[in-house]
């Protein structure tokens, strides 16, 4: 399937981007949260790495996954950002609250996309059990977290390259 086993988060950009100028808002939900910290700090070194300063990435921690979309516009119209990324781990339990979870972030996530000019990262985890979410958040299938974070620089590097 499409993780196939191996390690995505490797990535190498040919023209590493610097972003020492660029203002990125992370969303972390509490929710599973020895997960959802593991991707942050992936996330958060993987943009430092690149050249973001600390004083410009905004980090909101909000309950649960269903509530990152509505932390993501109320971010999106506080402050001035390039990128907003949100990380959220949902975990298959009992009942199918975790479809309407899913759903309702996946399309909420969406629609910010296509409403605001400017890259909204879903970087939640939507697993079988916590074992996988392990494998996924710094274990052996990598970190999602620096995959949402390579996200947002590529996108940041499309809406650049389109600017007039
Ligand atoms: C309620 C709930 C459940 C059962 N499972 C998860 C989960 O696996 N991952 C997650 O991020 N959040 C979960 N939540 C919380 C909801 O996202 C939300 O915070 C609450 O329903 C309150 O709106």
């Amino acid at each position: 399937m499409a993780s196939a086993k191996k390690n995505l988060s490797k990535y190498k950009f040919e023209n590493a981007p610097d972003l020492k100028e660029a203002r990125v808002g992370i969303i972390v939900s509490e929710w599973n949260h020895e997960i959802t910290e593991a991707m942050f700090d992936g996330c958060d070194k993987t943009l430092k790495q690149l050249g973001a300063k600390k004083k410009n990435l905004h980090r909101i921690n909000v309950p649960g996954s269903f509530e990152l979309p509505a932390a993501a516009k109320m971010l999106v119209e506080s402050k001035k950002l390039d990128a907003i990324i949100c990380l959220g781990c949902i975990i298959k339990g009992e009942t199918r609250h975790d479809e309407f979870i899913s759903q309702a972030v996946a399309n909420g996530m969406m629609e910010l996309n296509l409403r605001y000019n400017m890259p909204f990262v879903f970087g939640v985890l939507t697993t079988e059990n916590m074992e996988q979410a392990q494998d996924r958040a710094g274990g052996k299938l990598g970190n999602k977290g620096i995959e949402a974070a390579v996200s947002a620089v590529k996108m940041m590097m499309v809406k650049n390259s389109l600017k007039k």
